[in-house]
């Protein structure tokens, strides 16, 4: 069985980040070792939350993994707290995301529809950029690619304006990047990314449902990834994660108590296990 390290923030209410890498990455039949960098009370677009910080216990599980010489086929990053926690990535990159046959997978999350997210600011974006460049694998939207690239924000744009934006993502330096939530044609929504190394270009469309939900990045991650560690190879992959997520906003839109604040993706995990 394959095994994943994830790092990111247990939000205890909120469906994001652990809360839905953990069920996902599980029900496909990965194993799932998580690496809390905080916990919240929920996540950050609800009007408040409190935050425990973890930073002075990453090294400290790090090292008793390093004495069990415990190997990980995955490093996946989502949320992380602070500037301080992104340096001790590269660390944890060095100890553990070392090999050919390793992926080193960065979601850069830090912002969504031309916004950063209200804990970050410009100097935590700059690191953030600096964490892709140490990737094999990355899948920033549209507002963090344009951030970290110097790039004018644009809600309407045509296929040019994404092609340079990845152009400019790809010079970061990963091996494989992927931009999330792109719009190709009036109803439709999906990626475009790029693999440097067999100069590959993949772009992919399926239906807009007219709704945005947050968790969603995460929930498209999170499937990726445990579809490549199924030994899919990157494209099917991107199809797959942006199908599972299309379908599961549909179902939440048909759900009359859907709360604000997540997805119902725990209702549309058997059909994602069904897929295989
Ligand atoms: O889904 C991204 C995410 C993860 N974790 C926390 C967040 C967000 C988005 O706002 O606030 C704590």
């Amino acid at each position: 069985m394959k095994r994943i390290l994830t790092v990111q923030d247990i939000s205890c209410l909120g469906k994001c980040s652990i809360t839905i890498a953990l069920p996902v990455i599980s029900a496909l039949g990965v194993e799932c070792v998580i690496l809390p960098t905080a916990v919240l009370s929920n996540h950050t677009l609800f009007k408040s939350f409190t935050v425990k910080d973890l930073t002075d216990q990453i090294e400290p599980i790090c090292e008793k993994w390093q004495d069990e010489g415990v190997e990980f086929d995955a490093i996946y990053t989502g949320y992380l707290g602070s500037i301080e926690q992104i340096d001790m990535m590269k660390d944890l990159f060095r100890k553990f995301g070392g090999g050919e046959d390793k992926l080193i997978f960065v979601d850069p999350v830090m912002a969504d529809r031309g916004k950063l997210y209200p804990a970050f600011d410009m100097a935590y974006a700059r690191k953030n950029t600096e964490l892709c460049s140490c990737a094999d694998m990355i899948v920033p939207n549209i507002t963090e690619a344009c951030i970290m690239t110097d790039t004018e924000y644009r809600e309407e744009y045509d296929e040019a304006y994404i092609k340079e934006l990845l152009s400019k993502v790809v010079n970061l330096g990963a091996r494989i990047s992927v931009l999330t939530g792109i719009s190709l044609s009036e109803g439709k929504t999906g990626i475009m990314g790029y693999d440097k190394k067999k100069d590959e270009l993949y772009v992919y469309q399926n239906d807009k449902i007219g709704a945005m939900f947050h968790g969603t990045g995460d929930l498209f991650s999170s499937t990726a990834i445990g579809e490549m560690m199924h030994g899919k190879d990157w494209k099917d992959a991107m199809r797959i994660a942006a199908d599972y997520t299309a379908h599961t906003i549909k179902v939440t839109m048909n759900d009359p108590k859907k709360p604000w604040y997540g997805v119902n993706f725990e209702e549309t995990i058997p059909a994602l296990v069904a897929m295989e």
